[in-house]
């Protein structure tokens, strides 16, 4: 009788979790969310001189079998290291650690340290600016990103060192380019995915306790827009409804970990992708007023080395081309 029950609220658990979503979604409620997040975006310049690097998505984890970070951490590094020594800003667009499969900061810290504090050396230049996602969506309360980020504990000295300190994670940025009237929303994109983010507790409770140990049997989370392609197309097409709705509004989200860069006659919906796809990174450049869709990824050499390089796959082109 018991074991009847048990798996009688497993499948509806399961059934709940893949329903088609628009069956409890309030009308109009999603576009809502977006004006919202559009309504209390942080403001940060744009100009000749700016220089922005777009990353979001890396899911840092423990380095464990569901971390899906670590097999690019090296390329990541890499990527990262050289912005930072050419003076580039870096604005990560959510979902920078997987706090779903993982309870404990701590761990992914370790984990990952040397990125952690190249991000520190990123944050003392003011260069440094967060978005929180879905998976790391404790973040937009301010206690708890202060708790986990003003300070990291030291093993060597047995004592509290400062970390991220005076951070704030917010759920939007604008980019207002200088002499033009329209501007770049820059989220997360989860704003668009109703159950990722009203109901991201329910979410976060089936990956726990669901989907995270099915990985290890193969199946993947069917409600995530990044692993199923039915629920990505849904979200895109609530981002680009959006945007139609605003006077052609130009967005740069992650979430999806599709990577999107329209032609100037489309709508202005970019995405960088992720930072967990099977063999490489993408993001967006923003650089001398001009946009482009990057890669990073292994080349290997006929005398057996290895080498990190970039490749550009869209742009650059001209952000003025998307503001008019
Ligand atoms: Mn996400």
């Amino acid at each position: 009788m018991q074991k009847n029950n048990y798996e009688k609220t497993l499948k509806f658990v399961v059934l709940l979790s893949i329903k088609n979503q628009n069956y409890f979604l309030p009308k109009n409620m999603v576009q809502q969310i977006i004006s919202n997040s559009f309504k209390k975006a942080k403001k940060l310049p744009l100009n000749k001189q700016s220089k922005y690097i777009l990353f979001s998505d890396c899911h840092r984890g423990d380095n464990s079998f569901a971390d899906d970070f670590v097999k690019n951490r090296n390329i990541y590094y890499h990527a990262l290291r050289n912005y930072f020594e050419k003076g580039y800003t870096y604005i990560e667009l959510g979902d920078g650690v997987e706090l779903w499969e993982n309870r404990n900061f701590n761990e992914i810290f370790y984990a990952h340290k040397d990125i952690f504090m190249l991000l520190r050396e990123f944050h003392l230049e003011n260069r440094l600016h967060m978005l929180w996602g879905n998976h790391d969506m404790i973040l937009n309360n301010p206690k708890t990103a202060s708790n986990l980020f003003d300070t990291y504990f030291d093993k060597i000295s047995a004592t509290e060192k400062d970390f991220l300190k005076g951070i704030s994670f917010e759920e939007s940025i604008l980019l207002e380019p200088e002499g033009l009237d329209k501007n770049i929303l820059l989220i997360h994109g989860h704003q668009a995915d109703f159950f990722n983010y009203v109901l991201w507790k329910w979410s976060r409770f089936l990956v726990r306790f669901l989907w995270k140990p099915l990985q290890i049997i193969g199946i993947k989370d069917p409600t995530s827009p990044a692993k199923n392609f039915i629920e990505l197309i849904k979200v895109e097409r609530r981002l680009k409804k959006w945007i139609l709705a605003n006077n052609n509004q130009m967005i740069i989200a992650g979430h999806t970990h599709r990577p999107r860069f329209p032609n100037p006659n489309e709508l202005p919906y970019f995405n960088d992708g992720s930072c967990i796809h099977p063999r490489s990174i993408t993001g967006i450049e923003i650089e001398n007023m001009q946009i482009s869709l990057i890669k990073w990824h292994i080349i290997s050499h006929n005398d057996g080395t290895m080498q990190i390089v970039k490749t550009i796959l869209e742009g650059p082109q001209s952000i003025a081309l998307y503001l008019k």
